[in-house]
């Protein structure tokens, strides 16, 4: 199965998982893992966790990774 979405699904996608509790346009790590978990399980087969890809993502560290931060997800999705 293809991991490849396009920017509109993955925009749709984040807004659909940050809209879930506290801020509607940031993923707090709870949302992100229910993102992972629903769309992109293969993610988190490798070596690395969900904790290590959360402060991966969370640039600037205020524990909420925003619609910007997540282009990074997006970039190793379509690697
Ligand atoms: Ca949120
Ligand atoms: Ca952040």
């Amino acid at each position: 199965m293809s991991m490849k979405k396009s920017p509109a699904e993955l925009k749709s996608i984040f807004e659909k998982y940050a809209a879930k509790e506290g801020d509607t346009n940031q993923l707090s790590k709870a949302e992100l893992k229910l993102l992972i978990q629903a769309e992109f399980p293969n993610l988190l087969k490798g070596p690395s966790t969900l904790d290590e890809l959360f402060q991966e993502l969370d640039k600037n560290g205020d524990g909420e990774v925003s619609f910007e931060e997540f282009q990074v997800l997006v970039k190793k999705i379509s690697q």
